[in-house]
């Protein structure tokens, strides 16, 4: 056994390595990338070539990894939590299909959204699935989950959701690497209906999962990760979830804490440990790192009159991440917060780079909308949202991946005209173009700008899936052609961009401006290593 100091993130993903999946199916998200760029950077990986390359998005990415599950192979899927709502409806039937080979949902939550629109909870979809959820507190957790949860997804023949949130996917610890086991043979399910979710399978197989909820449950009263350690003080006893157990122990250095406390790493709710806990202490106090969805369930099932308290009676904030300063304060104890961060380092929003391609396609939109009033740009999520921040002020809208262009189409058919897409290359490919079919199919008078730096720049600089393809899928779900225009983002080529977008402005129809140049960090990044190969 060997020990590795492992990000979160890279925890789950050398585990995954050492459970022997046979393909890894993911669309970048923070904080979850790393775990897919690990697996694609591992020598194992690539010599057991365990497929490993970024899906279109997160829907395509659960489907693979369904596949790859019916054909008997072990399959991990990863993406950030709004990702799973891309994925849902996959995600929601895939236990209803259940599994053949052992498949693991890794959804990455972003509890005070660092970097997300929301910070909804997974577990609330695990729940809503049926399917059993693991919740590590650290990375050795996260390690050992994952070689749980295979066998776990294989044993039951379920999917299993993995969540983890920012903190524990994005810090170090050391991690205690367990030998590694071969990957499965190609094996078909023994029942070749089992994928067929027609009505008359389907009302079948929800019973027998609605039937596998007791073992599901008794797996995690006995699973190991769901543990009950005694206290003296039976005034209160503590629930944890995940990484809240790490900031409740931050609060006693010594590790002594004289509460009893309930350990939860596992999902459903282990129900005995649960009233075990209740029927000894006079109150509760839960700690989750998310919404209080431990917290709601034991308002319904255990609700005899004693306190609980939580993220719903206000002795936690309901909103945004935990941290060991308030779980001090919901224990009454000192508040422990440190100094405030000085003003040097507060009130610095992101800021495009310099010579940022997005840049000059910009300074041409706003230019040539100025004879029109303010408000008609739709955007979407990737580098180009800082379109909103001064001094572009260029854009009015950034919801969810893919709605611009329907947004865009909204508003168009409300009668805004000209009414403005911009989107991103991978953005596009990931959502954008079903929408740009509706577009198409109404003789919309949109128009979309795809602004095309060749690659993902805000999750790190990944492929892009329309590489080389852009305007051929444009063409392709049928944009007319004199219509489609490519343009150089360059400030020397202001004065004509200004004059292509006006143009197009003014088609009442769908036009495509494909303002192309690479992203400056992705260029530069290509040219170092160039100029490294040369030298060695
Ligand atoms: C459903 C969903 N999946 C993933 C993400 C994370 N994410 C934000 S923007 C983005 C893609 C950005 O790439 P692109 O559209 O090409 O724009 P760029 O950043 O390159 O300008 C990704 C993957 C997200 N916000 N939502
Ligand atoms: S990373 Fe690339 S696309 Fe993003 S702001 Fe910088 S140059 Fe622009």
């Amino acid at each position: 056994m060997t020990k590795l100091m492992l990000l979160g993130d890279e925890a789950i993903a050398q585990a995954a390595i050492d459970a022997g999946i046979s393909g890894i199916y993911a669309y970048p998200g923070t904080p979850s990338t790393e775990i897919t760029e690990f697996i694609m950077n591992s020598k194992e990986a690539k010599e057991g070539m365990i497929h490993a390359k970024w899906s279109v998005n997160e829907k395509t990415a659960m489907e693979s990894a369904l596949g790859m599950s019916y054909a008997g192979k072990r399959a991990m899927v990863c993406m950030k939590h709004v990702g799973l709502n891309v994925a849902a409806d996959a995600f929601v039937n895939s236990a209803i299909t259940g599994a053949n080979g052992g498949i693991i949902v890794v959804s990455a939550d972003d509890p005070s959204m660092h970097s997300s629109q929301n910070e909804q909870d997974s577990r609330f979809y695990g729940k809503f699935a049926l399917i059993p959820i693991l919740e590590p507190s650290n990375q050795q957790e996260a390690y050992d989950m994952v070689l749980y949860g295979f066998e776990l997804s294989e044993k039951l023949k379920t999917p299993v959701l993995l969540r983890v949130t920012t903190r524990l996917a994005h810090s170090r610890a050391g991690v205690l690497r367990m030998p590694g086991r071969d990957q499965n043979t190609l094996k078909l399910p023994d029942n070749l209906k089992q994928f067929i979710l027609l009505p008359a399978i389907a009302r079948k197989q929800y019973k027998t999962l609605v039937a596998k909820q007791e073992d599901y449950t008794a797996m995690s009263e006995s699973g190991g990760f769901n543990r009950l350690i005694e206290g003296t003080d039976k005034t209160m006893g503590i629930i944890t979830t995940g990484i809240a157990y790490n900031y409740l122990m931050e609060n006693f250095p010594d590790r002594k804490v004289s509460f009893p406390i309930l350990k939860i790493g596992q999902y459903p709710l282990p129900r005995k440990l649960v009233e075990k806990l209740y029927s000894e202490c006079s109150s509760l106090l839960v700690l989750e790192e998310g919404y209080p969805l431990v917290e709601e369930m034991l308002r319904g099932y255990l609700n005899h009159g004693k306190a609980i308290h939580g993220r719903l009676d206000g002795t936690v904030p309901f909103d945004g991440e935990l941290n060991p300063n308030i779980v001090a304060v919901a224990l009454g104890l000192k508040d422990t917060r440190g100094r405030d961060v000085p003003s040097v380092v507060v009130g610095r929003p992101p800021s495009l780079c310099k010579g940022c391609p997005h840049i000059s396609s910009y300074n041409a939109l706003n230019e040539a909308l100025e004879t029109w009033s303010k408000g008609r740009v739709f955007s979407d999520i990737g580098c180009y949202t800082l379109g909103a921040l001064p001094p572009f002020n260029a854009i009015n809208s950034c919801v969810d991946m893919g709605a611009s262009i329907t947004m865009a189409k909204g508003a168009a058919d409300a009668g805004l005209n000209p009414s403005v897409a911009v989107i991103g290359d991978s953005t596009f490919t990931h959502s954008g173009m079903t929408g740009l079919i509706d577009c198409v199919n109404d003789n919309s008078a949109v128009t979309v700008m795809i602004l095309d730096n060749s690659t993902t720049a805000m999750t790190g600089g990944q492929d892009s899936a329309g590489y080389g393809k852009i305007e051929e899928i444009c063409k392709g779900v049928g944009v007319d052609p004199d219509h489609i225009v490519v343009l150089n983002p360059l400030p020397k080529y202001h004065a004509e961009n200004i004059a292509a977008i006006k143009r197009e402005l003014g088609y009442q129809g769908v036009s495509v401006i494909i303002p192309r140049r690479e992203c400056i960090q992705t260029a530069s990044r290509k040219l170092k290593a160039a100029k490294k190969e040369a030298v060695e």
